[in-house]
């Protein structure tokens, strides 16, 4: 009974997905012997948590229940004043009998001290239910907080015999229009996109979310001498775009210049300045370059592959698909891979 009610709790959280961000995906379930009385998740960044809106469900017939009921909650509830009041004193003043989590919450605000609050409160705590999964719901939170960078999500397309370009880079369309749509959903989920020199002049592309709705991304583009053409549809300044250079940090319109060191590793110093500008997750769409040296330096957390049915004979070879299959299934005519590491 207990997983039941704690597997709702986290599809409530995932309602939150793509809205919420820097904020973990949180959900909440009332129930009171069996029954559940109230539901509600974290729906907006900077709006009430998902315990408040749990508690605020509950049907003035039933309030009188809560000092008998539990709580289920995906993450510790919250001990700090942020831009919401803490959901330790809700509970507590609400007189909440049991609370139960999945995840501490490793945000140094909360830090177990959410749990320590409704212990002194009397209110039974217990957490570390459904442990892994509340770590995969908010595998982009636990990243940002843990490893101090972003999630990386490593995404390309390539042909049946392993070629993601022509030859000399020369663009050409390899997956099919479905996987094309789900790559914008893609974009809508995560806080920023990324792409190298080469595919930015070469595919000139928007990198913006257009084939379903959703909001923009951040646009991120490397550009080390800053040679890339001002006409390209980046610089725009339809969207915020970060360009890490080795010249100057700057700023106009939309457009945000970063310097960092060319005697330095590149990829730490980028994530760590993404780390700064509380981005927790990155779609790195390309190209082979970009994507390889990720991959070399250890530094993705998954690859998305679409391997197409077409064959190209000669052309720029794919990444070696790695680490631990997650799925493979058919998106229109393509097989998309799901690796994690
Ligand atoms: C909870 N329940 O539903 C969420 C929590 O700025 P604030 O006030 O929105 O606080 C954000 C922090 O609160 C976030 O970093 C995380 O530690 C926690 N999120 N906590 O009890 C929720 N979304
Ligand atoms: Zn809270």
């Amino acid at each position: 009974m207990m997983n039941l009610f704690m597997e709702r709790a986290l599809e409530l959280a995932t309602l939150g997905r793509g809205h919420v961000s820097p904020n973990p995906l949180v959900g909440c379930v009332i129930e009171h012997n069996g029954r559940i009385i109230g539901e509600g998740w974290h729906q907006r960044y900077g709006e009430a948590h998902a315990e408040r809106n749990a508690i605020f469900s509950v049907r003035p017939d039933d309030a009188y229940l809560l000092p008998e009921s539990t709580a289920y909650v995906t993450l510790e509830p919250c001990s700090h004043y942020g831009k919401q009041p803490p959901c330790a004193n809700l509970l507590i003043e609400k007189q909440i009998k049991r609370v139960i989590c999945c995840n501490d919450d490793p945000n140094p605000l909360v830090g177990g001290q959410g749990f320590a609050k409704l212990r002194a409160a009397g209110i039974a705590v217990e957490t570390g239910v459904l442990v892994g999964k509340g770590r995969e719901l908010n595998a982009r939170f636990f990243t940002f907080m843990e490893q101090h960078r972003p999630y990386i999500v490593l995404k390309w397309a390539e042909t049946a015999d392993g070629f993601i370009a022509g030859p000399y880079g020369k663009p050409v369309t390899i997956s099919g229009d479905l996987s094309h749509r789900l790559v914008h959903r893609w974009r809508s989920e995560e806080d920023a996109i990324m792409v190298g020199t080469h595919t930015a002049s070469t595919d000139n592309p928007r990198l913006n979310v257009r084939l379903v709705p959703g909001r923009n991304p951040l646009r991120i583009v490397i550009d080390k001498q800053l040679k890339l053409s001002k006409d390209l549809h980046l610089f725009d300044n339809a969207q915020p775009t970060l360009v890490y250079n080795f010249l100057k940090t700057d700023l106009t319109g939309e457009t945000t210049y970063c310097r960092l060191n060319a005697d330095e590793p590149l990829l730490p110093q980028l994530l760590t300045d993404l780390y700064t500008r509380r981005i927790q997750s990155v779609l790195v769409e390309g190209g082979t370059t970009l994507l390889q040296s990720f991959i070399d330096a250890g530094l993705w957390d998954e690859m998305r592959v679409f391997r197409s049915r077409t064959m190209l004979q000669a052309g720029v070879k794919a990444p070696v698909v790695q680490g631990n299959l997650v799925r493979s299934e058919l998106v229109g005519d393509d097989e998309l891979i799901t690796c994690k590491k």
